[in-house]
């Protein structure tokens, strides 16, 4: 059998059926980009190029890619048992996965909800947020509260407590009930900073503001992503979440932590709540759970909401909520193995040692043309470029391309360019992906 993955270039024919996720269909079809093998730090591409990776794929392979132990784990759990019904029935390396996150995870956080993606940990989240508040009495509490500018993927919970205008206003009315607080995006005042920027932290204050209107009685929880990656590295200012913190318990508001890109390592520390030193009550995450290399997500949610929900009759299903593939097989070999790979390569302490010379290297973007700030935390940067007048976007997107074309994969958000690299990544490498930037944007109308 000849897969269409073995052919080098595929006809314009071949590329019509698949609808691609947030992708210039046309324009992608015209003139694909197409990896199709991945080692390490490295992608390649159906024409043999080489393309380094300076993204995680999509925040995602913490790990680096293909890395043998997962590899071999998911091959193993494959031929061994592919699928083991997830309602009413078990299978030990999910228990396993739970066991384990649970011991990286902060504080009270000491039980685990699983599904499949970044966009069902946050649908699981909230839905748990309504569940929880019902059940200690509290049921008129059904607001929710996310921000301007925060991304928490593509359901219906997702887009309502986002702040993308654009995966927003095509979808109705979304959930009723939902406030925002604003963003904590301030170039005028934080720009260029280095780690956590200084001016901000009376944003959380906000949160007064919404309660002032909505009252504490009607509000159930406020997700925020602690760093906000896809709408380009918008790091908390300091002070700005141990405020949020208090200000949620103060009016019995859970606060959860929309973890997706930041947990496992991305920061430097186990999960972004670490590094801020700020405990929330649930932690959505994905993505860096598997290095990407299944797809899984879920929820870490804290012992006081977990033993509300088991205070009922002991045959009684405590949640209704769940999906086909929570806790599949595959996923928690990945899983498994990949947290033992951080572990036995003390990964995230290497993000952390690693990340004041990719701070460095960075920001010594400063001065290049088109670049308005630079900011970082952890193995995370955001280099905003001045968009081009009359074509916001543009200027981003041609960076994107370009790098491509030069041999190296960094991700643009409109005028935002993001660097998140496997936290396997060199010194060297980081070297070129900056080098490469200073290229492109030197010759970038
Ligand atoms: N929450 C956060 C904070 C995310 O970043 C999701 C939820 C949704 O995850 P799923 O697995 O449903 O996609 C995300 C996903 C980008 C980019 O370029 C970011 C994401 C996905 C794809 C691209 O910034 N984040």
């Amino acid at each position: 059998m000849t897969l269409l993955s073995d052919t080098p270039s595929l006809a314009p024919a071949d590329l019509e059926a698949y609808w691609m996720p947030f992708t210039a269909n046309r324009q992608f079809k015209a003139k694909p980009r197409m990896m199709v093998r991945a080692e390490g730090m490295y992608y390649t591409t159906a024409e043999g190029r080489t393309i380094l990776d300076g993204f995680a794929g999509l925040w995602c392979c913490n790990a680096g890619h293909c890395r043998k132990p997962i590899v071999e784990a998911i091959q193993r759990q494959a031929a061994t048992m592919d699928y083991a019904p997830a309602f009413q029935m078990g299978h030990p390396l999910a228990f396993e996965l739970a066991n384990r996150i649970v011991k990286l995870a902060p504080g009270n956080l000491d039980h685990v909800f699983f599904c499949n993606s970044g966009s069902e940990a946050v649908d699981t989240a909230l839905k748990i947020a309504l569940a929880w508040q019902r059940a200690r009495g509290d049921g008129a509490r059904t607001r929710l509260i996310g921000r301007e500018r925060g991304y928490h993927g593509v359901g219906f919970g997702g887009i309502s407590v986002g702040g993308i205008v654009s995966n927003r206003k095509m979808f109705g009315t979304q959930l009723a009930g939902v406030d925002h607080l604003p963003h904590t995006h301030l170039p005028d005042k934080n720009a260029f900073s280095r780690g956590q920027p200084e001016h901000g932290a009376y944003l959380a204050d906000e949160l007064e503001r919404l309660v002032a209107l909505h009252d504490a009685s009607t509000i159930a929880a406020v997700i925020v992503e602690p760093m906000a990656g896809s709408t380009g590295v918008l790091i908390p200012p300091k002070g700005y979440l141990e405020r949020l913190r208090a200000i949620t318990k103060k009016h019995g508001i859970l606060l959860i932590f929309d973890e997706v890109i930041t947990a496992f390592g991305r920061v430097g520390a186990n999960f972004a709540a670490d590094l801020f030193g700020v405990e929330p009550d649930m932690i959505t995450f994905a993505k860096g759970v598997t290095s990407g290399a299944v797809p899984m997500g879920g929820v870490i949610v804290s012992s006081e909401i977990y033993k509300q929900f088991m205070t009922g009759a002991p045959g009684a299903i405590e949640l209704f909520h769940g999906y086909t593939y929570s806790a599949h097989p595959l996923a928690c070999a990945a899983g498994v193995a990949t947290l033992q790979l951080y572990e036995d390569e003390d990964l995230f302490a290497r993000a952390a040692k690693m990340a004041p010379k990719f701070e460095a290297a960075l920001h010594s973007l400063k001065g290049v043309r088109h670049v308005v700030d630079v900011r970082n935390i952890g193995l995370v940067g955001g280099i905003e470029l001045a968009p081009r007048d009359g074509a916001a976007g543009a200027r981003g997107f041609e960076t994107y391309l370009k790098c491509f074309e030069k041999g190296v994969l960094v991700r643009n958000t409109a005028d935002i360019i993001a660097l998140a690299p496997a936290l396997i990544v060199e010194e060297k490498q980081i070297d070129q992906m900056v080098s490469t930037l200073r290229e492109v944007l030197g010759d970038l109308a």
